[in-house]
């Protein structure tokens, strides 16, 4: 069958039966691996929404992101639940809200083993699940056994190759793949988690100018939560150049599929678990922390590529889109119940923007990232984003948002914005830039995304936004106890009593203030202020 009848076929109520089963031109049998498509899921780690060529940037390179946009679709409106490493990655394995996740929602979780990841799944239902490097971590995943699993497949990592700066990972992640499609049976569907660890810290200081060409007039802006200023430009480089690291190794692997021809069905997914790894991204709740790039291909299965799609999707849509096109009932896969819808909606369909009416919001939040903490607690968060507005609601406002200054902020990783920000602490017309980053928040937090997407502007309380505030809080705790968050019943801190897995960093505030020194990698030691502030 030609593409464009199966693709005629594909649409409306027979989405699914149509792409389950794709024929050949003759009508016979499904050629060998030309039935289901293969998966190639790319996720960078810590890279935020609009940084890519696609999206208009031009300090940031990123062609073969742009290829698979233009080859396939651009997603203007996909977000995390949870703006940080582990949380997101459970979601993207499980289908389901952080909240609907027990210990995972945390990061450095023990992992919950009723929780079965999606490419197990796929695994158990005649896939080749492979990956490299970053799967879903850091956390300890165990089955009831206490056997370690392979929540995204089994490791290809042992290609390495000279990296650009000393800050960049030796896996040579294209290699990798190769590696894995030579092992991969020829006559099996396969899932490949391309886990990058760019543009993830640290990196190489001022690497985007000496290594990457760069300069730091090439930023058209400096979002205005940070302090606007060479050392802040070159850190966003230096970001930019790890970004594109990722990038390469993406089109060597298109490249690789396209020499074995593979490419036209494969679905390929490229995203990041998270905003960028600058103080008020990564790890918060605000819109560049749960706002990603997002770009999907399929040149079988996707009708009229190079369209946009504004919807809002979120990252819960990705497991029951790769059981939909395996041809699986979600009932099938023995995983728990998936609150994400599929996305192969869009596949099937010329139309660009919208197309589904009930993609008009998305929910996110967060429980307990990094420790640092009293008795390590989280500063739980849910905020649902609509019609171009953020809603948050902050569970704990007397908690520090970025964990308390005392023990170094240690929800924020480490790095020259960061030393800069803190450092407008003591400088009267800049600290507004520490209160934004590191400062106590108010309970509710109402934001302008259109025209403020740095989220500097908090128009909670006003009158003339009090209809929108109630409306969108009402709509995020109905929508919160139909999925049953405990903090909708009382029951938040269970979050906070699951032990951090990472036994060194648990009870990390108490064992500081005792004068043991644990060591927290991921910060700086300056990041430590000398004593309590209010
Ligand atoms: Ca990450």
């Amino acid at each position: 069958m030609l593409r464009r009848s199966f693709l005629k076929l594909a649409g409306g109520g027979a989405v699914a039966a149509a792409l389950r089963f794709p024929r050949t031109g003759n009508g016979a049998a499904p050629a060998p691996g030309q039935g289901r498509p293969n998966i190639l899921f790319a996720l960078a780690d810590d890279w935020s929404f609009g940084h890519a060529g696609a999206y208009g940037c031009k300090w940031v390179k990123t062609p073969a992101f742009d290829r698979v946009a233009r080859e396939g679709l651009l997603f203007t409106r996909a977000y995390t639940p949870d703006g940080k490493c582990a949380p997101s990655r459970a979601c993207i394995i499980t289908g389901r809200n952080p909240w609907q996740l027990g210990a995972a929602a945390n990061h450095v979780p023990f992992f919950p083993p009723e929780f079965k990841s999606v490419f197990e799944a796929l695994g158990e239902h005649g896939y080749f699940a492979g990956m490299t490097l970053k799967g879903y971590a850091p956390g300890i995943a165990k089955d009831a056994n206490g056997k370690t699993r392979q929540m995204t497949g089994q490791p290809f990592n042992k290609r390495t190759a000279p990296s650009p700066t000393p800050e960049i990972s030796h896996n040579d992640y294209a290699a990798n793949f190769a590696d894995f499609l030579d092992a991969a049976p020829k006559h099996q569907p396969w899932s490949f988690w391309y886990g990058s660890v760019e543009p993830h810290r640290g990196y190489e200081f001022g690497s985007g100018v000496a290594k990457g060409g760069k300069k730091t007039s090439d930023i058209d802006r400096v979002p205005a939560c940070w302090p606007d200023n060479e050392t802040v430009r070159n850190d966003l480089l230096d970001y930019a150049f790890e970004v594109e690291h990722f990038d390469r190794h993406l089109g060597r692997m298109l490249a690789e599929l396209e020499k074995r021809g593979l490419l036209e069905n494969t679905l390929v997914v490229v995203s990041a678990d998270n905003g960028m790894p600058f103080p008020h991204d990564k790890g918060n709740a605000y819109h560049d922390s749960d706002h990603l790039p997002l770009a999907m291909m399929w040149s079988r299965g996707i009708r009229k590529p190079g369209r946009t799609v504004e919807a809002h999707v979120s990252f819960i849509d990705f497991a029951p889109t790769f059981i939909e096109l395996a041809g699986l009932q979600p009932e099938q896969t023995g995983m728990a119940a998936i609150t994400g819808r599929s996305l192969a909606e869009y596949f099937a369909t010329e139309q660009s923007g919208r197309v589904v009416a009930a993609r008009d919001h998305v929910l996110i939040g967060r429980e307990r990232n990094d420790v640092g903490r009293p008795h390590d607690q989280a500063y739980p968060v849910r905020g649902i984003i609509k019609d171009g507005w953020l809603y948050l609601h902050n569970f704990e406002p007397t908690r520090w948002p970025a964990c308390n200054p005392e023990t170094g902020y240690l929800d924020s990783d480490g790095g020259p914005t960061k030393t800069e920000v803190l450092k407008s602490r003591l400088v009267p017309e800049q600290k507004h830039f520490w209160d934004t980053c590191f400062g106590k928040r108010p309970q509710e937090e109402l934001y302008n995304v259109q025209h403020d997407p740095d989220c500097v502007a908090n128009l909670a309380g006003k009158p003339e936004h009090a209809t929108r505030q109630a409306a969108m809080k009402q709509q995020l705790f109905d929508e919160l106890k139909q999925q049953a968050d405990p903090r909708m019943s009382g029951q938040g801190a269970q979050f906070d009593a699951y032990p951090y897995a990472n036994e060194k960093d648990r009870g990390f505030y108490e064992r500081y203030m005792r004068g043991e020194k644990p060591r927290a990698g991921w910060v700086n030691d300056s990041d430590f202020e000398k004593a309590p502030l209010e």
